[in-house]
């Protein structure tokens, strides 16, 4: 676009978390304004609507933790939905496994995967023309709300933090259906926000989840260009959860190529709730 560097920063509660670089792209889709700008050090970085996405360079962080603590402990042929994800990053990592018979992305911004089909390329390349993945350009409230029951064995919620559009991917009614299109042993998967500077809403997700399913298990790791960098990640289910209990063949390969995610590296994930948050689920 031009060779200009500017600052993009991204606000919140009077702090701002910023990238220096070239604008690649900037437009406004029906939705939401889309920037990807070009940083030295993070790469390509997505910025929907003021709020940092993903980046080429810490991506792994995110998609790598929101995907393999559940679909390393299926074993089964298994449905799975993703609801936004529409840079292709939980794409990307779910066609890894070969148990996956079928992948429902459901993205209400058509634009959002235009844009980073174009731009960042990088991200899902050649996971965008499986033969398992179906695009569906929707509302997932409403894909989720048309779903027969017991149908998707892993649902994953990549969506961005609440607002106008996607307030309703957070609500106890909405988490409620995706329990009913799960089947018995199926699992919920979602990005959780931060404990840091998302508190509420990060303990308001986790109080509906345990009040909706039997378990419900939240793991913490960083995501550095989120606000606050510390980011969680929740998985429910109505049967007790044995994530990443397996350790088949397939899996341990897959764990070989992974750049954040490891065995290891989820238990020690699953044992850092910071006191203040476990206080107040306590309360
Ligand atoms: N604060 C940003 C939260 C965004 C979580 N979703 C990111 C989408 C990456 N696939």
């Amino acid at each position: 676009m031009t060779d200009i560097t500017t600052w993009i920063d991204e606000y919140h509660k009077g702090s701002r978390f910023g990238l220096n670089g070239k604008i690649l792209i900037k437009k406004t889709s029906k939705y939401q304004e889309i920037i990807v700008i070009e940083n030295k050090y993070y790469g390509k970085a997505l910025m929907l609507d003021g709020c940092w996405m993903t980046s080429l360079k810490d991506e792994k962080y995110y998609h790598e933790c929101l995907v393999h603590p559940a679909l390393s402990s299926i074993d089964e042929k298994s449905n799975v939905l993703i609801i936004g994800g529409g840079d292709g990053g939980t794409v990307r990592e779910c066609v890894k496994y070969s148990q996956i018979s079928k992948i429902d992305l459901v993205e209400i911004d058509e634009e959002v995967i235009k844009v980073s089909k174009k731009f960042l390329k990088e991200i899902a390349g050649e996971a965008w023309n499986d033969k398992r993945l179906e695009i569906n350009i929707d509302d997932g409230v409403k894909w989720v709300k048309k779903t027969k029951d017991n149908f998707y064995d892993v649902i994953f919620i990549d969506c961005s933090d609440p607002s106008e559009f996607s307030n309703l991917l957070f609500s106890h009614s909405f988490y409620k259906e995706c329990k009913r299109i799960l089947t018995p042993r199926g699992i919920l998967a979602t990005q959780s926000e931060s404990p840091e500077s998302f508190k509420n809403i990060h303990i308001n997700i986790l109080k509906s989840l345990k009040n909706i399913f039997k378990v419900s298990e939240t793991m913490y790791s960083f995501v550095p260009i989120y606000p606050s960098g510390i980011w969680s990640w929740t998985f429910a289910s109505s049967e007790d959860l044995s994530l990443s209990k397996q350790n088949y063949d397939e899996v341990v390969k897959i764990e070989k190529g992974c750049e954040i995610w490891n065995l290891n590296f989820q238990n020690a994930a699953f044992k850092m709730m910071p006191n203040k948050i476990v206080k107040e689920l306590d309360s």
